[in-house]
């Protein structure tokens, strides 16, 4: 009898083993990136023993609420649930005894995305979230599941947070047509065609990644819009949509086309002044509001690049953006974007968007908040911050940040963006403290990266821009290199020599993009329309500021932009204590030198060497990060899964061909004009100047 209840007991092992190993597999399998950074991957050893005893259902002590959960309590509920489950080793029954503690969320069940502080707190052997509204609950069982997936003690968790500004949001470019201007990761997340009758199951994990978060603001569609999507039936879109994200914490926003009032709504003008035209506006609002109370506000991209505005009537910026404001009156808000630059003005690109809106600072209506990109031209793999943050102290500035890459190298290279975003955000534009404190009273947007592919971002590093974006917009002041290691150890691994060679990947990938690509302060040197390779050669578009040429203005004798007092001037847009450092090349941070200096190839550096000799070991060193990052990585297949580490692995071998793609190509053309030899032991471009112009990818993604 012993023996045969040994035998079973021993199967049973087997089978139990078995299964474990085939359960495991099955999820290696299964890392295919969709969960994003909220895997909770299960806690092994002391960091499991410790939230053992740990449980959900959690106890909701209710204030002053109705008896009914709300449905944000509900998704605090049951995100607890699922972390709780799976960081538990996805079975309860592996429980072990010990202290039995509650979850308890002390939250009123009121809806409220005003008041979202919230302390995580052990107390004994339970942990209290509070909070003053049922979306504080939510976001602190996000800190909470973060923390526990980070392997923080539950008794140890002490935690108060709230959010450092009050708008958090992405900003897609997606065209109702489900093409994603600038995306590199598949179609839209939105299915326009469908809705309102078909809500995608995306829609629902889309608005969790948001909230775990603290991302409050979505527009769904691109800031170069199409009148159409004004009409009752798109709006019908946004109430599906608007319900299903309520409990999220999200409220959705529309990007507007100024010319609607004509285009789709029969007047023959759109000038911001005329009854006719406020009124229409004044209806939309009020259309959109019936549908969807909590409706966020228009985004509005005017009078740049071909887009209809005000200036079409002899109008400001101010004009269109407060007869907007009107319409929505304090229900929401206008976001103005000052990313304007004009057709017919000669002036320094770089200095334009200064010039149309800082004599406009304090004309605009409270509820209008003007977004101004983190650099003064375009979203560059490195920019000087944009001086309007210190040049307009009575409006509120919003921070513009692209999370997609349309500059730096699209889905397939890896770059992490979050020690860029800190780069300006940490510069004191010389009036209302630094950036990051300059932008508090209203908010962070980025433009998203999400896409139809299964990981959402087009690879799996490209996660970490999203996260690290709604991180940076909840407290401006958390280091990047905090946020790539909270990250990698929810999405990667737990690891930890694993994890400081991720995060050290992470830490040195962008400045290793610049190198490649525009070292020195260069900019914009891309290829036309698509962005993507180098084409510092191209010249002969029609507007001066759509060519490379006008940004490097290299020649035979020297390279860069003069934007001192002798060149166009746009460093006096800054405050005096940066343009006096900026003035002089030997004393202007070098990374900045190119954009602000036209420099003499053979002039001496305060490196000792000339600048060619500088320019051309920055494209090596470029060169030389991204194989070092390649080598980092093959190493670590051991604590990737396997899935994941090829996705990855395929990825940076592009980007190692691609970075000496971009290093041959400019190190070809610049010789063509300077006719300089390579210094000692340099390799030469591997082919011909010529090759490189000849390559062209008319097929490229996101145009
Ligand atoms: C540029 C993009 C273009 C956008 C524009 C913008 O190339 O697709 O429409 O910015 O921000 O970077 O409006």
């Amino acid at each position: 009898m012993m023996r045969g209840k040994r035998l079973v007991n021993r199967l049973a092992t087997l089978i139990a083993m078995i299964l474990g190993c085939l359960l495991a597999d099955a999820s290696a399998k299964a890392e295919d990136g969709y969960d994003l950074w909220l895997r909770y991957a299960p806690l092994e050893g002391e960091a499991l023993d410790r939230i053992a005893g740990l449980h959900g259902p959690v106890a909701v002590l209710s204030s002053d609420g109705p008896e009914e959960a709300s449905a944000t309590m509900e998704a605090a509920r049951r995100e607890l649930g699922v972390g709780l489950t799976r960081l538990s080793r996805n079975s309860a029954s592996s429980m072990r005894s010990g202290a039995e503690g509650y979850v308890r969320l002390e939250c009123p069940e009121n809806r409220g995305d005003s008041a979202v502080g919230y302390s995580v707190r052990a107390d004994g052997a339970d942990i209290r979230i509070r909070g003053s509204s049922d979306l504080a609950c939510l976001y602190g069982v996000f800190a909470l599941l973060r923390e526990l997936s980070l392997g923080v003690d539950p008794v140890r968790i002490d935690i108060a947070s709230e959010p450092a500004m009050p708008l958090r949001m992405l900003n897609h470019w997606d065209n109702p047509d489900g093409h994603v201007e600038r995306g590199y990761a598949g179609r839209s997340i939105f299915d326009w065609w469908h809705l309102p009758e078909r809500l995608d199951q995306r829609m629902i994990d889309y608005a969790r990644a948001n909230a775990s978060l603290g991302i409050n603001g979505v527009v769904v569609n691109n800031v170069n819009a199409r009148a159409f999507m004004l009409e009752p039936r798109y709006i019908a879109k946004y109430k599906r949509l608007a319900d299903a994200w309520r409990p999220y914490g999200i409220r959705l926003y529309v990007s507007v086309r100024f010319s609607a009032p004509k285009d789709i709504g029969g007047l023959d003008s759109a000038d911001p002044l005329d009854p006719e035209v406020r009124a229409w506006w004044q209806a939309k609002a009020d259309e959109f509001y019936a549908a969807v109370p909590d409706f966020g506000g228009f985004l509005v991209k005017a009078n740049s690049e071909g887009q209809p505005g005000p200036q079409d009537y002899g109008r400001s910026h101010a004009d269109g953006a407060n007869m907007l404001a009107e319409a929505i009156g304090n229900r929401g808000t206008v976001i103005w974007r000052a990313f304007v630059y004009s057709a017919e003005d000669e002036t320094d690109r770089a200095k334009q968007a200064y010039g149309e809106f800082v004599p406009l600072d304090g004309q605009f209506a409270d509820n209008v908040i003007v977004q101004v990109k983190n650099g003064p031209i375009d979203f560059q793999p490195r920019e000087p911050f944009h001086p309007m943050f210190g040049a307009m102290p009575n409006t509120k500035l919003m921070f513009e940040a692209q999370i997609t890459k349309e500059y730096l190298g699209f889905a397939s290279h890896l770059a992490f963006l979050a020690p860029l975003w800190e780069e300006v955000l940490d510069q004191e534009p010389g009036r209302g403290g630094r950036v990051a404190e300059v932008v508090l009273p209203a908010g962070m947007a980025g433009v998203a990266n999400t896409g139809s592919d299964r990981n959402w971002s087009g690879s799996h590093f490209d996660q970490a821009n999203w996260y690290a974006f709604g991180r940076l917009a909840w407290n401006p002041e958390l280091p990047s290199e905090q946020i790539a290691r909270e990250w990698t150890v929810q999405t990667f691994t737990r690891e930890p020599e694993a994890i400081e060679k991720i995060v050290r990947m992470m830490m040195r990938s962008r400045e290793a993009v610049v190198g490649y690509m525009t070292p020195l302060g260069l900019a914009h040197l891309m290829n036309t329309g698509h962005h993507y390779g180098p084409a510092p050669w191209v010249c002969d578009l029609p507007r001066p500021e759509w060519n490379p040429c006008y940004y490097h203005r290299a020649d035979a004798d020297g390279i860069g932009f003069d934007r001192t007092e002798s060149g166009s001037d746009a460093l006096s847009q800054y405050a005096d204590s940066i343009a006096n450092r900026w003035d002089d090349p030997n004393t202007i941070d070098p990374r900045f030198l190119l954009w602000f200096h036209h420099i003499a190839w053979t002039a001496k550096r305060p490196s000792g060497l000339t600048l060619w000799e500088e320019l051309v070991s920055e494209y090596d060193w470029g060169v030389a990060e991204v194989d070092a990052m390649a080598r980092e990585w093959a190493d670590l297949s051991d604590a990737i899964d396997p899935q994941r580490h090829r996705a990855v692995t395929e990825s940076l071998a592009i980007q190692q061909r691609e970075a000496r793609w971009w290093r041959d190509a400019s190190i070809a053309y610049w010789q063509s004009l300077n006719g300089l030899p390579l210094p000692e032991n340099v390799r030469p471009p591997a082919d011909p100047l010529e090759a490189y112009i000849g390559r062209t990818f008319p097929e490229a993604p996101g145009q």
